[in-house]
């Protein structure tokens, strides 16, 4: 694997989660790999699971960690061929190609404007550090995916599932906010590669982008789509067409108690942070069927496998 940017980076997901599980077991077996090696993590945008779980993850592997707050830093150029006399200080080419000498693999995190879906989905940043870094690359989350979350999400599926075959639900949820796709998104494309029968559902109008939806079947009615789910993974994202707006929506779509009384005894997700009963009630997120923190203790070994396997 030459860097972490999307399933499609990965030939064996499955067994990419099968990985992560065995190094949930024994954390500390793979020391030596990262014995005079450097990552790099890089936060153009705030974290609190990716930064803590992917430092940990790489010293756990013995590598050694920098973490770059770039919220304040100076502004990077991204296109080719500009006159530098705006706000931007550096060019990401050699801002990437300096880092690529300090680090053996590079984190980025960088959230979406949300005001220009053209320049959103080209993934501008994400791209431009695979292209001009010259070490492995790993997206902490980009403006249109979240990989780590995924795969984390996937191996929580897999711990908790009670058939071959368990019904995922990933259902849009109401939030104060503009927020990106990316979770949905990464969350789409990754159980399309897993043995779940996926169904998505959201109120008419927050259509997620078609390359993503794929043939994910739809279902408008919220309660429809909960009927047998043994998964409820509950995401807000703002529309995609207007973009990056927030809709008028008619129903309540929070996941309460008697939602998730339609399914059948299911889990709830949700990859935090989350807004407490704004997205999902108390009555849901304190009962036994949420499995938020486990999502979240499993970033730490979806990001060491990540790691040992860019590492060795
Ligand atoms: C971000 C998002 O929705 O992409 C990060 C989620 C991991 N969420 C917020 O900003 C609340
Ligand atoms: N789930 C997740 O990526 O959380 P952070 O934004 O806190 O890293």
């Amino acid at each position: 694997m030459k860097k972490f940017t999307s399933v499609y980076d990965v030939s064996d997901p499955a067994q990419l989660v099968e990985e992560a599980l065995h190094l949930k077991q024994a954390p500390h077996a793979y020391r030596d790999l990262g014995q005079n090696k450097t990552v790099l993590l890089v936060f153009f945008n705030p974290s609190l699971r990716t930064r803590l779980s992917t430092e940990l993850a790489a010293t756990n592997l013995g590598c050694h960690v920098m973490t770059m707050n770039a919220t304040q830093g100076w502004r990077l150029e991204f296109a080719d061929g500009v006159v530098m006399d705006g706000q931007s200080a550096e060019h990401i080419r050699e801002a990437a190609g300096v880092m690529s000498q300090y680090a053996d693999i590079i984190g980025v995190r960088s959230f979406p404007g949300l005001e220009n879906k053209e320049a959103d989905y080209s993934d501008q940043v994400m791209k431009a550090f695979v292209e001009y870094a010259t070490v492995p690359v790993v997206s902490l989350e980009s403006a249109i995916r979240h990989p780590l979350q995924s795969l984390a999400d996937w191996m929580t599926i897999r711990e908790h599932q009670r058939n071959d075959r368990p019904k995922v639900v990933l259902s849009w949820a109401p939030h104060p906010r503009v927020l990106p796709q990316a979770v949905g998104n990464s969350f789409l494309e990754w159980m399309q590669q897993a043995p779940v029968d996926l169904v998505v559902t959201h109120p008419p109008g927050y259509e997620l982008d078609p390359a993503f939806v794929q043939h994910t079947p739809i279902i408008h009615d919220q309660d429809e789509a909960l009927v047998g789910a043994d998964f409820v993974y509950a995401k807000n994202w703002s529309a995609v067409h207007p973009y990056g707006e927030i809709l008028p929506v008619e129903k309540n779509w929070v996941i309460n108690g008697a939602k998730m009384d339609l399914t059948q005894d299911g889990y709830f997700m949700h990859c935090l942070p989350v807004r407490r009963n704004v997205v999902v009630a108390d009555e849901v997120l304190d009962s036994q069927r949420s499995l938020v923190l486990t999502q979240a203790k499993n970033r730490l070994f979806a990001a060491q496998a990540v790691l040992k396997r860019l590492l060795s």
